[in-house]
């Protein structure tokens, strides 16, 4: 049995403690550097407020467990987890119409909620000031954690199978034999472990560091305050239940509340952000009861009292008590940090985890440590996730500090990051400056969404006839009715869309098939000059990723990828006589489509680019004019043409090369928006929005990437050939309103009952409407009618046959 030492005792050791044991794991020891089990972290004084709807399903999935867990505990101590239920106010039309965006998260992952008027909201919290509030969300199964409790619950369960706990151990080192951890340092002698797991809560960035590890996470301080005794609070609950009223949110002002018996709490975010430094820790921290409470800071709160007692008036005869500023962790995308160490096998982190999260990351963790695979998905936790710019301590630094300020705010989905912008540029950045891109940001890189320079040409468009749809408000935000004449313009004539930053690795070495064979589901062991669409899959057959592999020559594959993870994945399983890099930066590529797109690029290029000269799904090393170049006839958008690769230092003259030939056909550069909406139209799914490894290929739509009958036995193979048919299965909708549009993750609903949720959507030009796709039974057949609920209207849909646009592919092989 392996041999376990988890460091660190707040909520996320004790669950993952339980958790392993449960499995069997039973050789286990949690030190942690303070007293058990209020150690002096940060679930020692964690006010416990578990609101479970969140936009991501996965975290909703992980506090659900959460609750369903705490709430079966047992501690003689009382309660560990007090459904009170949450309601969340609004105070601002924004937030209100938000509270409609948040519900439809609730539905689409399972959580009941509803909307409540404003008097509702005061009948279920008495001291809510009604004329403040326009409306609520009450979600009945939120509630309180008791920390500690849970923890120790947790912690006692998992030392009846034979774990141990050991307070005042420090751990100072971690211990590796070159080649795997085999245990940690402590100031009592040396522990001997196969599996190290860092669940050092704020404490765990400096320990990671150690092993060469960084975790992008800043520890920070967050002000909670308990008010002196209220009167309208005073005979409401016993000291046993603690609270009975709903924990409450007032996000337009960055608060939340719960009751202490005759107190309330208030936990404030409105503060500015307050990196801790770790360095000066202990100093800042003296005096204080816990290592991980600062000095109050009075006036940071001063603007919090004043917003909390406008909207609970009662406060007006209180004052604070006790309050401090307590700290935990704050990551760049509010996500916690989870997996194994890729240079140090054995060395796991369970990081970032807030107590709302804390057992389905435990549970997930467990899995994956255990069964080699979690049961969820656990991309945006990934400790891989994060591109290396993303790594540096002033990226992690600002981009963690800008969570912490935007926290509670209203984030649209388009909504990108405005500090550090342009840092990774691709060669056409001047170019498309001047052309007046709009640009998004998407793993560093500068991405034109759309370009003022298409201005005058969609008005034209427009002017003559083409639909364009009539946006307004949230949906026309980070969007543009450009957008609509740019993907209409690629369907009739063509355009050049800058997929630089598409992920994309050199794969090579005499065992490089022989590897890609045993990596992906579809047969990649084909001639020179052969692309092929391929997935990869985990264990249980759940898609990590898709991929396009072009064999370059015998030994020399080009993969187009799309995460760090599909590096991380396919470093760790890779053989010595195969290299792997990453060639994206180096490189840049410009992807020219549209029934024009022949007209535009051969004249440049010595070789035969006729349909036979050329097929669909090849790749060749030629010249455009005197460019070397990479040309692969693939096109994400469905259209005739080439992605074409050079070197980065060729890519201003491409540009120019492409632009300038193009003129006389039309050629306008196109954007994000108008590549998105032509890809949803044609089919194509996007890793990580539409399908993820909670989705095994059949779901997806995408078994025919997969060739059971190929020889090798890669990964996951095993598994399709035991999966059961799909209970759901990923579809095209189309919307009936030629107005209507969706922005992702919204309820879909069969007739009463929500049924599945949306995951991307687009505007189609070619239809004229907005296309989506969504999960759904695989019992909802194309035809069948359905309903989409967009912040508080419905949009009726049909199911479509796919792919919606050009199924017989006339528009590509030609
Ligand atoms: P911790 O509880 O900090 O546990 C880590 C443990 O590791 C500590 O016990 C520490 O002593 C030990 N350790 C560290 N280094 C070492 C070492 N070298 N050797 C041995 N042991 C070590 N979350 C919610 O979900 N809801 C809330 O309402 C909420 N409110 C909050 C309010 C405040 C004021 C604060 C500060 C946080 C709040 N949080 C809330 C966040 C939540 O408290 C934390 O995210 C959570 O408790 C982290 O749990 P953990 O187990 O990862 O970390
Ligand atoms: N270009 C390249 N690599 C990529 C992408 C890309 N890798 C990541 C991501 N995008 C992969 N996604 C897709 C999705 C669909 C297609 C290509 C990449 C595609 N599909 C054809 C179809 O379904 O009709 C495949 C047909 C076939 O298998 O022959 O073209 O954009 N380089």
């Amino acid at each position: 049995m392996p041999k376990v030492v988890i460091i660190g005792a707040g909520i996320v050791g004790t669950s993952l403690a339980d958790e392993l044991t449960a499995r069997g794991w039973t050789d286990l020891t949690v030190v942690d550097r303070g007293p058990l089990f209020a150690t002096g972290g940060s679930t020692s004084h964690a006010p416990g407020l578990v609101f479970q709807t969140n936009p991501s399903k996965t975290m909703s999935a992980f506090a659900r467990y959460t609750v369903e867990k705490f709430r079966a505990l047992d501690h003689p101590g009382g309660w560990a987890f007090n459904p009170v239920g949450g309601l969340e106010v609004a105070t601002t039309p924004e937030r209100l119409a938000d509270l409609h965006r948040k519900a439809g998260w609730a539905q689409s992952w399972g959580i009941e909620g509803r909307l409540v008027t404003p008097a509702e909201c005061v009948r279920l919290h008495p001291l809510i000031d009604r004329d403040r509030v326009l409306g609520g969300f009450h979600t009945p199964d939120d509630g309180l954690a008791k920390a500690l409790r849970a923890a120790e619950a947790q912690a006692l369960r998992a030392r009846a199978r034979g774990a141990t706990f050991r307070p005042h151990t420090e751990v100072l080192g971690i211990l590796d034999d070159g080649a795997r951890v085999t245990g940690v340092r402590t100031a009592d002698g040396d522990l001997d472990a196969d599996v190290v797991v860092c669940a050092a809560g704020f404490w765990g960035a400096h320990l990671a560091r150690q092993v060469g590890l960084t975790l992008p996470l800043v520890p920070m301080a967050h002000q909670y305050a308990r008010t002196g005794q209220i009167a309208e609070l005073v005979g409401r609950n016993t000291e046993l239940a603690e609270a009975g009223l709903p924990i409450l949110r007032h996000q337009d002002q960055d608060l939340y509340f719960r009751e202490h018996v005759d107190r309330l709490g208030i936990g404030s975010y409105s503060h500015r952000p307050m990196p801790v430094d770790m360095d000066t820790l202990s100093a800042d921290t003296a005096g204080e009861p816990m290592p991980s409470m600062m000095p109050f800071t009075e006036e940071d709160f001063a603007p919090a009292w004043t917003a909390a007692a406008d909207l609970l008036p009662a406060l007006h005869d209180s004052k604070i008590e006790e309050a401090f500023n307590g700290i935990f962790s704050f990551t760049p995308d509010g996500f916690s940090i989870m997996g194994e160490h890729r240079e140090l096998p054995g060395f796991w982190v369970a990081e970032a985890v807030w107590v709302t999260h804390s057992a389905g990351v435990a549970k997930a963790t467990a899995e994956w440590i255990v069964d080699g695979t979690p049961s969820i998905d656990t991309h945006e936790c990934d400790l891989y996730r994060f591109e290396d710019v993303a790594r540096s301590p002033k990226f992690v630094m600002q981009t963690s500090s800008q969570a912490f300020v935007e926290v509670y705010d209203i984030i649209h989905p388009h909504q990108y990051r405005s500090a550090l912008r342009g840092l990774r540029t691709s060669p056409f950045h001047a170019r498309h400056t001047e052309l007046g891109a709009y640009f998004y940001e998407g793993g560093g890189w500068e991405r034109p969404a759309w370009f003022e320079s298409n201005a005058q040409l969609a008005q034209r468009l427009f002017d003559d006839g083409l639909a364009v749809p009539h946006r307004e408000g949230w949906a026309a935000r980070f969007w543009s009715p450009i957008s609509v004449a740019e993907a209409h313009w690629t369907r009739e004539h063509v355009a050049m869309y800058d997929m630089t930053p598409l992920t994309r690795y050199e794969v090579a070495g005499p065992g490089a098939a022989a590897f890609l064979q045993e990596m992906t589901t579809n047969n990649v062991d084909k001639s020179v000059g052969s692309v092929t669409y391929t997935l990869l899959l985990d264990h249980d057959g759940g898609i990590r990723s898709d991929l396009t592999v072009a064999r370059m020559a015998p030994q020399t594959f080009q993969v187009g990828a799309n995460s760090p993870m599909d590096f991380d994945w396919l470093s760790r399983h890779k053989p010595a006589d195969v290299t792997l890099r990453d060639i994206t930066g180096g490189t840049c590529c410009v992807g020219v489509w549209g029934p024009s797109a022949r007209d535009v690029v051969a004249p440049l290029c010595p070789d035969d680019l006729s349909h036979e000269g050329f097929k669909y799904f090849r790749a060749l090393h030629t010249h455009l004019d005197a460019i070397p170049v990479t040309m692969m006839r693939v096109s994400y958008v469905g259209e005739l043409g080439w992605e074409i690769y050079a070197s980065a230092e060729y890519g201003a003259a491409l540009w120019d090369l492409l632009a300038d030939a193009g003129a006389a056909h039309g050629i306008i550069p196109a954007g994000r928006l108008a590549f998105n909406s032509l890809r949803i139209e044609k089919g194509y799914r996007s890793w990580g929005t539409d399908m993820t490894t909670e989705h095994r290929p059949a779901a997806a739509g995408l078994e025919f990437a997969v060739r059971l009958d190929k020889q090798a036995e890669f990964v996951g193979k095993a598994a399709l050939r035991d999966a059961p048919p799909p209970a759901s299965v990923l579809r095209s909708i189309v919307f009936d309103d030629p107005d209507a549009a969706v922005l992702g993750k919204e309820p879909v609903s069969v007739g009463e009952h929500c049924v599945g949720y949306v995951t991307s959507a687009g505007y189609s030009p070619t239809l004229g409407r907005t296309v989506a796709y969504a999960w759904l039974p695989a019992g909802v057949r194309p035809g069948d009618p359905v309903t989409v609920a967009y912040r508080g209207a419905t949009h009726t849909a049909a199911v479509h046959a796919e792919p919606v646009v050009d199924p017989g592919m006339s528009r590509i092989k030609r």
